[in-house]
């Protein structure tokens, strides 16, 4: 180590004790990512994307971009099992640590594993970034979403249906992982 990246290191810890925020700063903050692939529950099927997840003080900021969508709305949420077999069919239902029920992102009494519906513009492109406070990527956490799976619908949400907001076919889908 140099002089020079010894005083950046330093003047980063220094920052964090006085913080105390290391986990905002870039120093061991959690991160984990989601490689969405098609399913074949529709043919053709283009839909793909990749999503990170970064471990903020209090919860997760989810970002990315998924494409090869139609335009318009398309339900997007963590659900309960990491397996995207029988196309994504086995994910099981929503992730739901605190027994909610389905309702839009945000909204009290809700899945922890609602997320913002994926827009599409007419390029099939949808781009977001999100902090989702009901997750974490805290080994033993009850809301711990590594393992889990990331599932994009063909059909908008109606954040009122239960038990998943009636959004149709599973179109992509991928294991959440480190
Ligand atoms: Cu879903
Ligand atoms: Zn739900």
């Amino acid at each position: 180590m140099n002089k020079h990246t010894f005083a950046v290191a330093g003047a980063a810890v220094l920052a964090c004790a006085a913080l105390s925020a290391c986990g905002s700063m870039g120093m061991g903050r959690a991160t984990a990512t989601a490689n969405l692939a098609p399913t074949g529950a529709i043919n053709p099927n283009p839909t793909a994307g990749k999503v990170t997840f970064t471990a903020l003080d209090h919860g997760v900021r989810v970002a990315g971009e998924v494409r090869g969508l139609t335009a318009g709305e398309h339900g997007f949420h963590i659900h309960e099992k990491g397996d995207c077999g029988d196309n994504a069919n086995a994910s099981g239902g929503h992730f739901n640590p605190a027994g909610g029920t389905h309702g839009k992102f945000g909204a009290a009494g809700s899945h922890a594993g609602e997320l913002p519906s994926l827009v599409a513009g007419a390029d099939g492109v949808a781009r977001f970034s999100v902090d989702v406070h009901s997750i974490s990527l805290a080994d033993g956490a009850a809301n711990n979403v590594v393992g889990r799976a990331l599932v994009v619908h063909r059909d908008r949400d109606d954040y009122t249906s239960q038990p998943a907001g009636n959004s149709g076919p599973r179109i992509a889908c991928a294991v959440i992982a480190r």
